[in-house]
Order: structure tokens, then sequence, then C-alpha cells
């Protein structure tokens, strides 16, 4: 069983930096959690990375550093219990449009009393090795992020955050620019005033204001922080990759054109 830490950061409002997996094969896991971020994500709301795949993941992390963090597929009960049973120190929830939603997320993520979360043995309590330590910690230590990504989040956000249990939020611009009709303008300023209105709600409630810099600069992340934004996501896998090999390719062109 690991002794999650990063709740402690997030809860205390320490920017930490995360980033993002889509692809599903545990070297990818270990490659990333080497490079030292504070937690990793693995998102199944938008990948084919499954519960057999997000296994893989969580143990290719185990004992690295990283946090393993899940964004689910759906504020489902199930797929936050089975995320967090295999080895989910948080998990990042999307489409949380109302307080009552942000509240059916707390729910399935802690045991009772708090919440719904069903008991077993399982691989986050060391198949029951360590079933006591992990249930006497986990409503404390698991993080719940809700995902601000449509208008009606926006507007309920004071309302959202104000549920106990929330640790935070994460913004999800493109599908917030959808329910805002202007689908995919994620830097329409009417878009940017979203996000700005959701990091200070979330400074004025004392939570977490997540974002997502999918092509990282140093002004990319100065500007996130200045904003307020302290749950930070820092690439993608996919995205990772793709940048290094046009690099390196069009280095090896330029260069073998010499
Ligand atoms: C969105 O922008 O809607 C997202 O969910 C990004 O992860
Ligand atoms: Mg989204």
């Amino acid at each position: 069983m690991k002794q999650a830490t990063l709740a402690t950061k997030v809860r205390n409002g320490e920017v930490t930096i995360g980033t993002w997996i889509q692809a599903g094969h545990p070297t990818i896991a270990e490659v990333l959690a080497e490079a030292g971020f504070d937690w990793i994500a693995a998102d199944c709301e938008h990948t084919d990375i499954d519960m057999t795949q997000f296994a893989g993941l969580a143990r290719a992390m185990y004992g690295r550093g990283p946090a393993p963090l899940v964004r689910v597929r759906e504020n489902d009960t199930l797929a936050i219990r089975q995320v967090l049973d295999m080895g989910a120190e948080g998990v990042i929830v999307p489409l949380v449009n109302s307080p009552a939603e942000a509240e059916a997320a707390v729910r399935a993520a802690k045991y009772p009393p708090q919440g719904v979360r069903g008991f077993a043995f399982s691989r986050m309590n060391d198949w029951g090795e360590t079933f006591e330590d992990y249930l006497a910690q986990a409503n404390s230590t698991v993080l719940v992020i809700v995902m601000i990504e449509s208008r009606e989040g926006v507007e309920n956000i004071d309302d959202i955050l104000a549920v106990p249990g929330v640790d935070g939020v994460f913004i999800g611009p493109y599908d917030m620019s959808g329910s805002y009709g202007i689908p995919g303008q994620t830097q329409d300023p009417i878009i940017k005033a979203a996000c700005a209105q959701v990091a200070v709600a979330c400074k004025q409630a004392g939570k977490a204001a997540g974002i997502h810099v999918v092509l990282p600069s140093a002004a990319a992340i100065q500007e996130a922080v200045a904003d307020g934004f302290t749950f930070i996501a820092v690439g993608v896998d996919t995205v990772f990759l793709a940048e290094a090999a046009k690099s390196a390719l069009t280095c090896a062109r330029t260069a073998a054109a010499l």
C-alpha cells in the first residue's frame, strides 16, 4: 500500500505538475514515472484504456514516485470504484455540472459513512494484507477532482466547490467551448473569461484549480500559474512522442541535406 502524499500537497495549495497518458502500455507509464512528475493521469474517457490496461499502468508507476490518477470514463460509481481499487490515488471526473453531480462523484470515491464505495480485498490494500490500514486512510487521501467543462458547471462553480470532499476542479476547455456554442474556440474571450472565473472561485474556496497545458512552454506554464492554476497537467504521452519524432526527423532531414 502506498502512502498518499499528493492529496496533502493539493489540499495545501501547492503547485503540482502532472502529465497525461492516452496509450495504455506500461512502458509509457514507466518512462513518464521516471521523469519525476507529481502525478500521472490515465485517460479512460477518450481512449481505449480499460481496467486491465490501467492496472498495468499503475503497476508500472508503483514505487517510482508519481501518484497514479485516472480520468474516469464518466461520473459513474463503478468506474470510480474500480480504478480506486486497482491503484488510482484519485479520480478526475468528467462533465460535472452541478453540486448534485459533484456529490455523486465524492460518494463514489469514499467509503461509508461519507460515501458508497464498496469494500473488497483489492490491489490498493495489497489484496487484503493492508485492508485495515488502507481503510483507515482512504477517505482522507483519495483525491476527487471534478471537471468543469460546461456553461452550467461554470455557473454552478461556487456551489460545486462547496461540496465537501471535492478537492479541486480541472477545466475541460474543449467541451466548455462546445457548451458555449463555439466548439473548438478555446482561446475565445468567452472561454478565457470562464476559465478565469473558475480559477478565481477555486482560490476563494481554497481548492485546487487544474488545467492542461497540452503543448508545454515556459510562457504557457507561467501564465497558468499566474492565473491561479495549481494542478497542472503538462503534455500528453502521444503528443510528446509526436513532437519528439517530428523534431528528430526534421533534424535528420536537414542534416542529411547538408
Ligand atoms: C476538454 O477540453 O473537454 C477535455 O476534456 C480536455 O481533456
Ligand atoms: Mg472534456
